[in-house]
């Protein structure tokens, strides 16, 4: 049913909301689209109609559960305010609203006015390629295990033995920043170390330093982070905030790309009629310049996602004025589940194992390789256990884990 005009995509940012509620969904719609623009919950003698015309959020369509709203573009802050600014709007307080039971943020989409005013990632999945010098196979990389506990000079081991097995990336995980047991200075020279003698040997790979802290010392610690040779940090974008993403992503003091975690996001994503879905994170992400995001593992993984995982993809890799973010399948992954990630993602994806890789029964080196082997077989489009036969590394995977 189509309530007002159709949104101008031009000129609004229109966004697409599932209800539940007790009352007609139109007056929820009404309620919602009220609270987040013009309204309250009774009339006001300061509200005209030119101010409402002109302000108010139009439901522009319902179709059973799925409410649309247009907000007019004047709606939102023209320099400062930035991401934080459009989530009060557009996911702000119609999360509490008593007249609904639930409502979840399906997708939102942006007008030209407010995208140019990001400038998206500095590098993205092909600048990633570039600086690993691998234009066509699934990027495959490793999230140092233990999650914590691991000294210094132990997680620099670590990154050099997944390198020397052939991986192209690895990363902090995301509760690690600077533990006393790992020093996130001294973590990050020792790694840079690593990622040296690597590169020597012939080897490109990086290392995500997880810099996620406060707002008033991101950026410093970015800055640090690089000067201690980081040739890529990370950011928790649920605890750290989209605004964090952006401060680092565009800033002139560090020019690194930004491996983004999305730690915490199922508390929005998960419950399918309440919350935030993945796709405008997703969005805002690659606005905000990430330069790789977590997407789930398409279903393959240990955890929850599937269909949400394909929008965010699409959300990474799909035409836009930003360059494409390298997606991340993540959680769970193993060697035996990478020709399946591969089947839904494409090659433009970034594969990753934690203890898919330090769980391997020869050690770290050897499960990297037998990651990089099933990449392989992936990309030839041969079944896994097949190209087990003649790659050892994968076959103790295989005969560990199993493969479907
Ligand atoms: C993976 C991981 C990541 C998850 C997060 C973990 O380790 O380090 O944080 O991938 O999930 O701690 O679970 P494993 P998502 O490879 O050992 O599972 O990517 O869905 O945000
Ligand atoms: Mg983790």
């Amino acid at each position: 049913m189509h309530l007002g005009e159709p949104a101008d995509a031009g000129s609004h940012v229109v966004c697409r909301y599932r209800v539940t509620t007790d009352l007609p969904i139109e007056k929820a719609a009404e309620a919602l689209a009220a609270e987040q623009s013009t309204g309250t919950w009774t009339g006001i003698s300061t509200l005209d109609d030119s101010v409402f015309r002109r302000y108010g959020a139009k439901i522009t369509s319902i179709e059973g559960d799925m409410v649309e709203i247009a907000y007019p573009e004047e709606d939102f802050s023209i320099e400062v305010g930035g991401v934080p600014q459009i989530l009060s709007v557009i996911a702000g307080n119609l999360f509490g609203l008593e007249s609904l039971r639930g409502v979840r943020l399906e997708d939102a989409s942006f007008p030209p006015g407010i995208m140019k005013k990001y400038k998206g990632p500095r590098f993205g999945a092909g600048g990633l390629r570039e600086i690993l010098r691998r234009p066509e196979k699934p990027l495959v990389g490793t999230i140092v295990k233990p999650k914590i506990g691991l000294s210094p000079k132990e997680t620099a081991a670590y990154v050099y033995e997944a390198g020397a097995g052939g991986l192209t990336n690895s990363k902090d995980d995301e509760t690690l920043v600077d533990q006393r047991f790992c020093p996130i200075e001294e973590r990050t020279k020792a790694v840079a170390e690593s990622l040296d003698r690597l590169s020597e040997e012939g080897h490109e790979m990086l290392h995500a330093i997880n810099i996620s802290t406060g707002g008033d010392r991101i950026l410093d610690l970015a800055e640090d982070a690089a000067s201690w040779g980081a040739r890529q940090v990370m950011i928790d974008v649920m605890t750290c905030g989209f605004a964090a993403v952006q401060a680092v992503a565009e800033s002139d003091r560090v020019k690194v790309p930004v491996h983004v975690h999305r730690t915490m996001h199922g508390a929005f994503t998960k419950d399918p009629l309440h919350g935030i879905s993945m796709l405008p994170i997703a969005k805002l992400v690659r606005m905000c310049g990430g330069d790789a995001l977590h997407i789930g593992t398409l279903g393959a993984g240990k955890m929850a996602g599937g269909s949400g995982d394909r929008s965010s993809l699409g959300a990474c890799l799909g035409a836009g004025p930003h360059r494409a973010v390298m997606p991340v399948a993540s959680g769970g992954v193993h060697p035996g589940i990478v020709g399946d990630i591969v089947a839904e993602s494409g090659m433009d994806v970034q594969i990753q194992a934690g203890g898919g890789v330090a769980g391997h029964p020869g050690g770290v080196r050897k499960g990297a390789a037998a990651m990089i082997q099933a990449a392989d077989a992936a990309f030839l489009g041969i079944p896994a256990a097949e190209y087990a036969r003649t790659h050892p590394e994968l076959q103790a995977a295989l005969d560990r884990w199993g493969s479907r």
